[in-house]
């Protein structure tokens, strides 16, 4: 049973208990209804509590279930509200912890609501693409007041419980218990003292009106519009609260539902539903147990006080763990700590970081020029030079000064964490943490998984990827791992484009318009064209028959490698970071296209589109079927978190889901057409070909 029945004296008692955060699935909403039932036919009970086991009163509707039938299986949330409602019976709601969505939910739909301080209390549906489906748009605004109940809603966000209570004239909570321990004992106490009570309250015959009626909802709309950019769910949020105030409750209700119903079947809605489970999915490793023994990590030590190493030590200080820095040179050391330093107090200066907080950061951050300093250290990480001669002289040395049990990680973004293992007699303990620039502000980190990383290993990067709030997703090893091996395709598609007849201006567009958060030519600009100028000389010897387009090579040769020098596949004014189209650039260009005699041609932005996102999803599937990335969401995750991909669109794995698979690979087919593309790269890869031969999907 999901919930349990007990009666205390003339109280019966129902506890939600369906971990991890009594998640309102079909099981549990029968069983309340028929605990409910069981009270209500019981003489010797005259009062009701609801309340929840564990580390939550409720965190709403499973969201599990979404998309499945069991999701509207009767009954559903809004008759176990219903039910709530009509219940002959006062009911009281214990809330504690967490009580968010269906949980918010169902607690308005009870007599009273009595809540423990320091409980997280939210609407959170519109980060699912959604609006609350279960009266909370009617009910909400009713207790809290108009203006509360909609910020709430609109933002998701929670917020305290005790913060709630001191809203002037709220109807939220009738009691706050004195603590979480208290709060069973007083609610029992409260259910007694209500017992005779009548009529019973009910939150939907409270008056719902705004003084300033349309012009508050007109202002709302205009605030919204700003923010809800490609997601459509905060305005209905807005919609369905001022149906509140306009709308009799139960026409209200129905509105509600049809907004819900709606919102759950758009694109943005099935695109932030996967990336919620994604993001909880990456976490997992097919062949490594949640209850793998995790090694203490208590200090870390960072190899590189450069741009990566200082932000890499960031995340530690942040998370409060002590960090010891090694250099060869003072004056590195002297830089690195100089950097660490401005962009703390860059973040103190915008108030984003107290001055007592600062201190307490750069107390836990240590320095030294000697590896036999780190020798306590229970991880280190390396971030040195991207080349394998200097990793071995480092990896040879952690191996001679590190305590056994120390794992010894690499910063590399793309070199072989096998061949760095086997700089070292301990390859158990050699794990790759790719962080990505900026280390202190990406979320995504690729964990890469050795042919001997230890179990144990992976487990304790992994949980302390979480704690360094850190999006870790595993990656086998292989050449650029998963994000830049697929960002190479992307790129190379990009080189095609512009000799077929593109300016780098309209692929950006064409690329920003579809969502992705900067276009190549831009983001290579920023991240300096040289870095791929360096993977492309190495592939043309590694891989004599890869095709390249010759305008990235042009452009390198005449030092246009991006912002840091001024001028890339775009013109910078001095100081400034807007690119501005470059006739140099288009000239290049056109000179190269000549001089290959090809006649350029009008390419759509939706040709560009695809050629840029199925390249991505063809590489993936590659990626996949070779076992790198363990699941479709993680490479999903990998391009959200990492490579800007736009989160309304899910993922590029997500999105040729939505397209059909079966679609993505005929356009795959016509694109090996093109004399000018690379046919032999648009084969599908096997795994491809099967699910759209077999109308199936990646996720
Ligand atoms: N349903 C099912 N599982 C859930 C869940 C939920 N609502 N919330 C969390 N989980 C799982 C999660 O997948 C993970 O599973 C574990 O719990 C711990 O989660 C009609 C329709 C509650 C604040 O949006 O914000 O109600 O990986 O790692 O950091 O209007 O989870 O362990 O297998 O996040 O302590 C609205 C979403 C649903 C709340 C806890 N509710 N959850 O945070 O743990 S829609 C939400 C959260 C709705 C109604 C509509 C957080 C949390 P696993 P966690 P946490």
């Amino acid at each position: 049973m999901t919930t349990h029945y007990e009666v205390h004296g003339t109280v019966a008692r129902i506890t939600l208990s369906n971990p991890p955060v009594n998640g309102l699935g079909h099981a549990t909403r029968l069983s309340i209804t028929e605990h409910l039932q069981k009270a209500n036919a019981d003489d010797a009970v005259k009062s009701i509590v609801i309340t929840g086991a564990g580390k939550a009163f409720s965190g709403g509707a499973d969201i599990k279930e979404f998309g499945s039938p069991k999701a509207m299986q009767e009954p559903n949330l809004l008759s176990v509200i219903s039910a709530l409602e009509n219940s002959s019976k006062p009911v009281v709601a214990a809330i504690h912890s967490v009580c968010m969505g269906g949980g918010l939910e169902l607690a308005l739909g009870c007599h009273y609501r009595i809540a423990a301080p320091g409980c997280s209390v939210a609407l959170p549906e519109v980060k699912l693409g959604l609006l609350p489906g279960a009266g909370g748009t009617q009910r909400l605004p009713r207790a809290l007041g108009v203006e509360p109940a909609l910020n709430m809603i609109v933002s998701g966000e929670p917020v305290k419980s005790e913060l709630l209570a001191q809203i002037p004239g709220q109807k939220l909570f009738d009691k706050m218990a004195s603590s979480a321990e208290s709060l069973q004992d007083e609610a029992l106490a409260f259910a007694q003292s209500i017992a005779d009570t009548r009529p019973l309250p009910l939150v939907r015959n409270l008056p719902c009106k705004h003084p300033k009626g349309d012009a508050y909802f007109q202002f709302a709309r205009n605030m919204v519009k700003g923010m809800a950019k490609n997601f459509p769910a905060p305005l209905k949020c807005v919609d369905a609260v001022e149906a509140a105030t306009k709308r009799k409750f139960e026409d209200g209700l129905q509105f509600e539902r049809e907004l819900f119903i709606n919102l759950m079947w758009t694109p943005e809605s099935r695109a932030l539903r996967h990336i919620f489970m994604a993001e909880r999915a990456a976490s997992k490793i097919p062949d490594v147990p949640a209850d793998t023994p995790q090694r203490e990590i208590k200090s870390i030590a960072v190899i590189g006080a450069g741009t990566m190493g200082g932000g890499i030590a960031m995340n530690f200080l942040n998370a409060g763990i002590a960090v010891k820095m090694l250099e060869m040179k003072q004056e590195a050391l002297d830089r690195g700590l100089a950097t660490i330093r401005k962009n703390y107090e860059a973040q103190v200066k915008k108030g984003k970081l107290k001055q007592d907080k600062y201190e307490q950061r750069m107390s836990l951050l240590s320095t030294t020029l000697s590896y036999d300093d780190l020798k306590d250290a229970d991880m280190v990480i390396e971030a040195v030079f991207e080349e394998m001669g200097v990793k071995e002289k480092v990896f040879k040395e952690l191996d001679r000064v590190m305590k056994p049990g120390a794992i010894l990680a690499s910063n590399t973004s793309t070199l072989d964490v096998n061949q760095i293992a086997g700089f070292t007699q301990r390859p158990q303990d050699v794990v790759g943490m790719h962080f990505f620039s900026p280390a202190n502000i990406m979320k995504l980190l690729e964990v890469v998984r050795g042919e001997k990383t230890g179990k144990d290993v992976l487990a304790t990067v992994m949980a302390l990827a979480k704690k360094i709030r850190k999006t870790a997703v595993v990656s086998g090893v292989c050449d650029g791992f998963i994000g830049n091996r697929m960002i190479e395709q992307y790129g190379r598609q990009g080189g095609f484009l512009l000799d077929e007849g593109c300016t780098p201006e309209q692929v950006d567009k064409a690329a920003e318009k579809f969502g992705f958060a900067m276009g190549p030519f831009r983001m290579g600009d920023l991240a300096g064209n040289d870095i791929g100028w360096a993977i492309r000389k190495r592939r043309y010897q590694e891989k004599p028959d890869m095709k390249y387009s010759k305008t990235a090579d042009l452009l390198c040769e005449k030092g246009r490698f991006g912002q840091k020098t001024g001028a890339g596949w775009y013109d910078y004014l001095p100081g400034k970071r807007d690119a501005i189209p470059s006739a140099e650039v288009v000239q290049m260009i056109e000179a190269h296209r000549a001089s290959l005699g090809i006649t350029p041609r009008k390419i759509s932005d939706e040709e560009i589109v695809q050629r840029l996102v199925f390249a991505l999803v063809n590489e993936a599937a590659h990626i996949l079927e070779e076992g790198i990335a363990n699941k479709a969401s993680d490479i999903d995750m990998v391009y959200l978190m990492g490579y800007g991909f736009p989160i309304f669109r899910g993922g590029p794995m997500l999105y040729a889901d939505q397209l059909g698979l079966f679609n993505v690979v005929q356009a795959m087919h016509r694109f090996a057409q093109n004399p000018l593309d690379d046919a032999k790269f648009w084969q599908p890869a096997p795994l491809l070909a099967r699910l759209a031969a077999e109308g199936k999907t990646f996720n």
